[in-house]
């Protein structure tokens, strides 16, 4: 996929690429079609970043400019459920090291629109105090987003800490963001890993569902 959208956004055209996302929102376009453009554009830039061509400053316009097309793209998404309609509760998090977060406050705008709570516990986030707070909150889920690879080690801390402490089994956990893959998801011992927020809500999405039909069910 390589639009005019994503080489704009790749060549940190703001002007371009802002008039152009406002533009087809107006005209009742997919956000998150609108959305995966501009993924597109952040993977490139992170390639050109790799092959030198592009230094820390270029990634940081393009975060800026990110924040920017997710603030146009936010209100179209669609209305949040009501407290009432809580589905699950969701702690996230980037660990130790790691100050990305553009991927996390996406997948964290999309739960709260499916109607769950989320514990956002920001980035650079300590091990302990994520088995803390999973002691404290009891969630159903645990979403790590992982946009550096000095974060599996820090990742797996904490899934071991939850198993000592008698908390992994009900947990489900989640990895996320562009680093990571399935051997990522093999060494931590996580349940489940994608680098796509919509597949991670529907995810969450079914194991809800398959709880439901068994407590309806009888079982536990
Ligand atoms: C923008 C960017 C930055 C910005 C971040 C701004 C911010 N507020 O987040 C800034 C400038 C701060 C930055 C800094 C650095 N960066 Co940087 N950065 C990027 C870049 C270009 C884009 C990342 C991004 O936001 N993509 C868009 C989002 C939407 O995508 P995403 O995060 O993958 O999220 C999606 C999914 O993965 C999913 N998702 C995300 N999390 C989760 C979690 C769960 C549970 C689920 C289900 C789903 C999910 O949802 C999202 C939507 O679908 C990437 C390149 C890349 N290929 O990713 C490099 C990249 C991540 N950065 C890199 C590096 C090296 C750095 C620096 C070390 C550079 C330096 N010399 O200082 C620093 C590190 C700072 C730190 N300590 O964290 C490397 C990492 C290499 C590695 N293997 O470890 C990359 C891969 C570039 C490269 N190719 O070398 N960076």
């Amino acid at each position: 996929m390589s639009t005019r959208l994503t080489n704009n956004l790749i060549e940190l055209e703001p002007d371009k690429v802002l008039s152009e996302v406002e533009e087809r929102l107006n005209q009742g376009e997919d956000p998150i079609l609108i959305f995966e453009e501009c993924k597109k554009g952040m993977e490139l830039i992170g390639e050109r970043y790799k092959k030198k061509e592009y230094f820390l400053a270029e990634l940081m316009l393009s975060g800026d400019l990110f924040k920017e097309v997710m603030e146009l793209i936010e209100p179209y998404l669609g209305e949040k459920k009501t407290e009432g309609e809580i589905k699950g509760k969701i702690i996230l998090a980037t660990l130790q090291g790691d100050i990305h977060d553009l991927g996390k406050n996406i997948l964290a705008s999309l739960l709260k629109l499916e109607g769950f709570k989320v514990y956002d516990l920001g980035v650079d986030v300590d091990p302990d105090i994520i088995v803390e707070k999973v002691k404290e909150i009891q969630p159903d889920f645990l979403g790590f987003s992982s946009l550096l690879t000095i974060t599996f080690d820090p990742m797996k801390e904490v899934i071991d800490k939850l198993k000592e402490a008698g908390l992994r089994e009900r947990l489900k956990i989640l990895v996320g963001g562009g680093i990571t893959t399935q051997l990522v998801k093999d060494y931590i011992e996580a349940d489940f890993q994608t680098i796509d927020a919509v597949e991670g809500v529907q995810y969450c999405l079914e194991i809800i569902k398959a709880r439901v039909e068994i407590k309806a069910r009888g079982g536990i």
